[in-house]
């Protein structure tokens, strides 16, 4: 039998080289310690189908005869293999990236001072003209990047760029690679995550249990996301919200992370103005009171319609129109004289159209000008009912990419609402 295994605490860069192995040599059964760096362990309990990974009190130590450590060489830093050291009649295969000597004595040695050890195994890789998969490509880069500091540790060789820029050609993901990498946590961190623990409240919002944390930063903290992950784990709850004013710099960071499947991180910070993924995401907000945030994120995750505020709250009206038969060299003079950037186009109130600045590009010829709005003007046209809430009207503008959504009731044009008018309700909410 032949086994692979690597250090306690096992990093990407271990696990990475622990699979690269697996791939050179194909007889060898990875074996991993018990002890799991945390998003080593998040990692694979996504991945861990793709991988065949064996733990160490499933194997029988008798039955090795060769023995293949990768990222490390001291024994004490290997888990259950004592055994293995007294034995004579074995064979040890080392790969290590480490500059200093350790006291496994290999029969074979793959050493050389690296950023990452997977680099030396992708060197290997290559060579055998062994192909990646992205999945593999993607746990080697992270181990790559991880032990490399994302290539700024001065460790980092340009041998260890090369083989980065090979596993991206192999089709690496770096946003998988982003949402499993954990980043530094230190002393500010702290102190901001303790702050956060002391207010902690978790509410039921539509089945969920979700976690509000609200602070005010001053000065520039990194890394909010990591305190805001280690949040959610310590309050136990689906899902989890820092919200971060920085009142010096009239803004305010939010940032979320979920562990349910069903709720989506990343669009409620698209409502927001952010984005991200469906496990994490951000949204940076201009002046903004906590408070509101924290109701407007409730409100997207009840999914509900009905809230307190109504598009009617903050629509414009009354709206001016056009009519179809206008000409476009009128509604150019019109929107210069208002200073708008489109207006509904509407006979007898009823909707036909919508006309923008941007319509002006369709014409070709100066004579053009002469022709009437209804050629030009754009007839998808989404609207709004007044009941709606400012969130949904927001969602429907980020979808279509709209930037003014006319409400409308039985049929007539009542109002309009506007990307500033949905940002004023967002930032400052609306005035009582
Ligand atoms: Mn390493």
């Amino acid at each position: 039998m032949q086994i692979i295994t690597t250090h306690k605490n096992t990093d990407f860069d271990a696990l990475a080289s622990a699979v690269a192995a697996t791939l050179i040599y194909p007889d060898a059964i990875p074996v991993l310690p018990k002890n799991l760096n945390p998003n080593v362990k998040a990692f694979l309990s996504i991945h861990k189908d793709v991988f065949d990974i064996h733990m160490q009190d499933e194997i029988r130590l008798s039955e090795v005869k060769r023995l293949i450590v990768v990222d490390t060489d001291q024994w004490d830093r290997l888990d259950g293999m004592e055994e293995l050291r007294r034995k004579d009649d074995i064979e040890i295969i080392l790969w290590d990236h480490h500059p200093l000597r350790g006291d496994i004595r290999p029969n074979q040695v793959y050493r050389e001072a690296m950023g990452a050890n997977i680099t030396l195994m992708v060197r290997q890789l290559r060579k055998k003209e062994v192909g990646l998969t992205p999945i593999q490509s993607t746990l080697f880069l992270t181990g790559l990047y991880e032990d490399t500091g994302n290539l700024r540790f001065p460790s980092t060789k340009s041998e260890d760029a090369h083989a980065a820029g090979y596993l991206l050609e192999q089709g690496a993901d770096l946003g998988i690679i982003g949402s499993f990498l954990r980043q530094p946590y230190g002393e500010k961190q702290k102190d901001v995550l303790f702050e956060m623990l002391k207010t902690a409240s978790r509410v039921q919002v539509n089945g969920y249990k979700i976690s509000f944390g609200k602070l005010e930063i001053s000065g520039h903290v990194g890394n909010l996301s990591v305190v805001v992950q280690m949040y959610r784990e310590i309050v136990n709850a689906d899902a989890a919200f820092g919200i971060f004013v920085n009142k010096k710099q009239g803004k305010c960071m939010v940032i979320g992370r979920s562990v349910s499947d069903t709720l989506n991180i990343g669009l409620i910070m698209r409502s927001l103005g952010g984005g991200g993924h469906p496990g994490a995401g951000s949204a940076m907000l201009k002046s903004a009171n906590p408070a509101a945030v924290e109701e407007m994120i409730k409100e997207l995750i009840e999914g509900n319609q009905q809230s307190s505020v109504r598009v009617s709250d903050l629509m414009s009206f009354p709206v001016i129109t056009v009519s179809p038969d206008t000409k476009m060299k009128e509604v150019a003079m019109l929107l210069r004289e208002k200073g708008c950037s489109g207006f509904p186009v509407a006979k007898d109130e009823k909707l036909a159209g919508i006309v923008s600045r941007r319509d002006f590009r369709k014409l070709r010829k100066e004579s053009a000008l002469n022709a009437p709005v209804k050629a030009f003007m754009n007839t998808r046209i989404i609207t709004v009912e007044p009941g709606k809430s400012p969130v949904y009207a927001t969602q429907l503008m980020v979808k279509h990419d709209i930037g003014r959504l006319p409400v409308v009731k039985d049929g007539r044009i009542i109002g309009i609402v506007t990307r500033s008018d949905a940002m004023n309700f967002f930032y400052d909410l609306l005035p009582n």
